[in-house]
């Protein structure tokens, strides 16, 4: 008995935190929807290998505070990147997709992911309370029909995008993904922060090869096709939600695949199951 309850005080321990917040974070920064391939990832990423990547990568302020710094301290407030999960590459003017787990969080398709690029600040130092100091080159709603491979599973992959500006300064660029969740109690929001290495400017060999606006969907580097894990919005119906307006072009088989070796923890916590059951 006694061993029992130890267990259980533990395990509500454990959950607590969790219950208490959401969790979300960029997976990567510059995704190729095309050959489906990560080109660019966020500071200190350890991986869907690290089964603990929900509590090492999530990094939340919570409540409005008065001051809390940009990025995770410790793993994300300095450049820090491995030969695994390299630093993405900064083109002028190009459109970039950041691709992302929903974590259970489909009730809150609504809510904004931004991406905020900070010319004049370094983020390494930089406090949350000053981001108004960024330019927005990215935003859109937390779930889009038509840019998520599996609207209603916990561990879909859902895509957003940003495109940066045609001047560029010389050196590396550093940009936040900013999800702002304020839900669940208000005023939570969440921060990846990453940098661009200076890549020069893009070469655009032609006018009608140019980058898809940020509005118009995922966008896709030089597309001669579109992939067939994200339907062009077009095809796609108007509200977001019910199982029936789930995109015909997703690949089930691969995604169940995936969040089995990859995010079991969250698909089978208490926290990802909460926020999941109302979906209109
Ligand atoms: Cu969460």
């Amino acid at each position: 008995m006694r061993s029992f309850l130890l267990t259980a005080a533990a395990l509500a321990t454990l959950a607590l935190p969790q219950l208490a917040s959401a969790h979300t974070w960029a997976d990567c920064i510059d995704w190729d929807p095309v050959e489906r391939q990560c080109n660019g990832y966020p500071r200190g990423y350890p991986g869907r290998e690290d089964v603990n990547i929900n509590t090492d990568y999530t990094y939340l302020f919570s409540g409005t505070p008065s001051s809390q710094p940009m990025c995770q301290p410790g793993r994300q407030d300095t450049a820090n990147y491995s030969a695994k999960y390299p630093q993405g590459v900064a083109k002028a003017g190009k459109t970039y997709n950041v691709r992302y787990e929903i974590n259970g969080h489909q009730a809150y398709a609504t809510s904004k992911v931004k991406v905020l690029y900070f010319p004049d600040e370094n983020i390494d130092t930089l406090d949350y309370n000053k981001r108004s100091s960024a330019k927005v080159v990215g935003e859109w709603n937390f779930i889009t029909d038509g840019q998520c491979d599996l609207p209603l599973t916990d561990n879909t992959s859902c895509y957003g995008s940003y495109t940066l500006p045609d001047d560029l300064p010389s050196g590396d660029i550093q940009l936040v993904y900013f999800w702002e969740f304020n839900a669940n109690p208000a005023g939570q929001q969440y921060s990846t922060c990453f940098d661009l290495k200076n890549g020069g400017a893009m070469e655009r060999p032609s006018a009608s090869a140019t980058v898809t606006p940020v509005t118009s969907g995922v966008a896709a580097p030089a597309a001669t096709g579109t992939s067939t894990d994200m339907a062009p919005s077009a095809n796609a119906p108007t509200a977001t939600g019910t199982a029936s307006e789930v995109v015909g072009t997703t690949t089930p088989r691969k995604c169940r695949r995936k969040c089995r070796g990859q995010c079991s923890g969250s698909s089978s916590s208490p926290l990802a199951a909460a926020p999941t059951s109302p979906v209109n």
